[in-house]
């Protein structure tokens, strides 16, 4: 009887990946180490992210390896899905290997000895999609702050005790699905309720500046990149209101 040798075979498709080239992707980056990296992604190429990164670390600063190598593969891969090129098992080994090279760079970026202050970090309950928030939580980590990662599908009250265990400048929101991000309104008003008047910053693929400036407290955060620049802002005193303003505006 014939038995599987490599269960990992089990979830590629020959026809969409195969001899080092994931067909039909259009992004490239003209140097070579960077290359390497986005085609790790966008191949879900678990095996070889984490030599491909860190031989990128050699000669590119972090930052760099996460916006022009793992988030430009990992949209490549969203436009691939959405094109119906490619399905689950792509989409699966194409964030792993993402989440490897975050937590590679992470490390990389080191952590700052004194911390300006708390943010709290979530997925929306229902929602496992949380490449955006790991990549919030690294720039955040890598700009000073201490973090405290609710992870993902976290249900609405874990949220609000985190705040009020933790006394963050901040919290933020991360969702995918339509149907996940209505827990950010709920959030919202349990705070508000709670006399809290923190800046809830919510980002993630279903998420729109309409949505979230529609309810109290909401700061629409369109790339991971501008986490770190709200939590300062927040830090130096600023309310929800003029952060929306700055940001959202
Ligand atoms: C990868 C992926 C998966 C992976 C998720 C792995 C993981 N660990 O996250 C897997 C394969 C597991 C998966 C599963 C599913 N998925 Co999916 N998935 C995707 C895909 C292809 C890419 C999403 C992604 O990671 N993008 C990259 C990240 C980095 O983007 P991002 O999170 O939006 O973050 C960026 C910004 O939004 C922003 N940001 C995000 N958060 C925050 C926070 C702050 C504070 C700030 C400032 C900024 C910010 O910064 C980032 C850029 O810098 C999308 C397709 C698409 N076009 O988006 C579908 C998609 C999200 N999935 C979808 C669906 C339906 C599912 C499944 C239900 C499929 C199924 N039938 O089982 C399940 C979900 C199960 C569940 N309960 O959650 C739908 C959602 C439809 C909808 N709108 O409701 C999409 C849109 C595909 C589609 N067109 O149908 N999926």
């Amino acid at each position: 009887m014939a038995t599987v040798a490599n269960y990992a075979n089990i979830f590629v498709r020959y026809d969409l990946i195969g001899a080092g080239e994931a067909k039909g992707a259009r992004v490239s980056s003209k140097d070579a180490a960077l290359q390497k990296v986005l085609q790790c992604v966008i191949e879900g190429d678990v095996d070889n992210i984490e030599t491909v990164v860190v031989e990128a670390l050699e000669s590119k600063d972090p930052m760099t390896i996460i916006n022009d190598g793992l988030i430009k593969g990992m949209n490549e891969v969203s436009r691939l899905w959405d094109e119906g090129v490619y399905y689950l098992p792509q989409a699966i080994v194409a964030s792993d290997a993402m989440l490897t090279g975050i937590e590679i760079c992470e490390e990389k970026l080191g952590k700052a000895i004194e911390k300006k202050g708390t943010v709290v970090t979530h997925t929306a309950e229902g929602d496992i999609h949380d490449l955006g928030q790991k990549i919030v939580n690294a720039l955040l980590r890598a700009n000073g702050y201490e973090v405290i990662d609710l992870g993902k599908d976290v249900p609405v009250d874990d949220v609000v005790a985190a705040v009020k265990k933790h006394q963050p400048v901040m919290v933020t929101g991360t969702a995918l699905m339509t149907t996940t991000m209505t827990a950010f309104e709920r959030i919202s008003k349990r705070l508000s309720k709670d006399g809290f008047t923190l800046p809830f910053v919510c980002g993630g693929g279903a998420v729109s500046l309409e949505y979230v400036t529609g309810f109290e407290l909401g700061v629409y955060g369109k790339d991971a990149s501008q986490a770190s620049g709200m939590a300062n802002d927040a830090v130096n005193g600023m309310s929800w209101g003029q952060l929306r303003e700055k940001w959202n505006s």
